[in-house]
């Protein structure tokens, strides 16, 4: 790896950091669940309280099957889409909170944009370390980017064995009608078998592509309840 591209992966991994940082500093004692589930040091606080989480956010799948279109979009709430293809050498980081569904706390998403391609593999398994959440996409015109998912999903939860990661399977181009070789019942079928929420979208058309990151959202924040409930059981 280039020296620039050493200090610009040193910058990524210290943005990844800072959520911690960041929490830890808004919270004062009495309101630190806040982060009970991406900071489990710290403990429960004042009942209500609004809840911030920060999670860190594994994008993955093939080489165009949309993954920075979904990053730049979602980013953007809408506002670009990006219609020419620049491949990913690497990771790209970008941040975006979103609110969970139903209540009035907030999860903000440090998505790692990762490369599809296999030559940047070496480079993604070092950036990847200590996951929240994950976010598999595949194109629903292209099986081999389906059958690809599995070898995704092993790397990604080769990065936290043993712990439980929410993940979403993500369907992308459902625009493209005619070309669509992937039913969605064959990829629910597949995903719940794999233990992954399961949604479809087509970014370019702006249809759904806020799913996958509400769903990813609702289930760090269940998750985040429970390590709270058993925090008090234990208390
Ligand atoms: N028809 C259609 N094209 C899309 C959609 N989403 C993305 N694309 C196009 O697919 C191509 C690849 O998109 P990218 O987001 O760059 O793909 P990627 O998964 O990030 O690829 P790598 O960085 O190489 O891993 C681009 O030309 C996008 O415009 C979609 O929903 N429908
Ligand atoms: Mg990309």
């Amino acid at each position: 790896m280039s020296r620039a591209g050493d200090q610009s992966n040193r910058r990524m991994l210290k943005e990844a950091g800072r959520p911690v940082a960041r929490a830890a500093a808004l919270l004062g004692p009495r309101q630190s669940r806040v982060a009970a589930a991406a900071f489990p040091r710290i403990g429960p606080g004042r009942a209500g309280a609004m809840v911030k989480l920060g999670a860190k956010c594994l994008l993955a799948g093939d080489p165009a099957v949309g993954k920075s279109a979904l990053a730049q979009m979602f980013r953007s709430d809408g506002a670009h889409f990006q219609k020419n293809y620049t491949l990913t050498t690497g990771i790209e980081l970008l941040v975006k909170a979103v609110s969970v569904p139903e209540t009035s706390d907030s999860v903000e998403f440090f998505i790692f944009d990762s490369a599809g391609k296999d030559l940047f593999s070496e480079m993604l398994e070092k950036l990847w370390e200590q996951p929240n959440v994950l976010c598999l996409v595949y194109d629903v015109t292209n099986e081999q980017s389906f059958n690809n998912c599995a070898k995704w999903l092993e790397k990604l939860r080769a990065q936290a064995v043993g712990m439980y990661i929410p993940g979403v399977l993500v369907g992308n181009k459902t625009d493209l009608v005619g070309r669509r070789v992937v039913e969605q019942k064959q990829a629910q079928e597949w995903a719940d078998k794999h233990g992954l929420e399961y949604c479809e979208m087509s970014v370019k058309e702006m249809k759904n592509f806020e799913a996958p990151f509400h769903i990813l959202a609702k289930s760090f924040h269940q998750l985040y309840k429970e390590k709270v409930e058993t925090f008090h059981s234990l208390a």
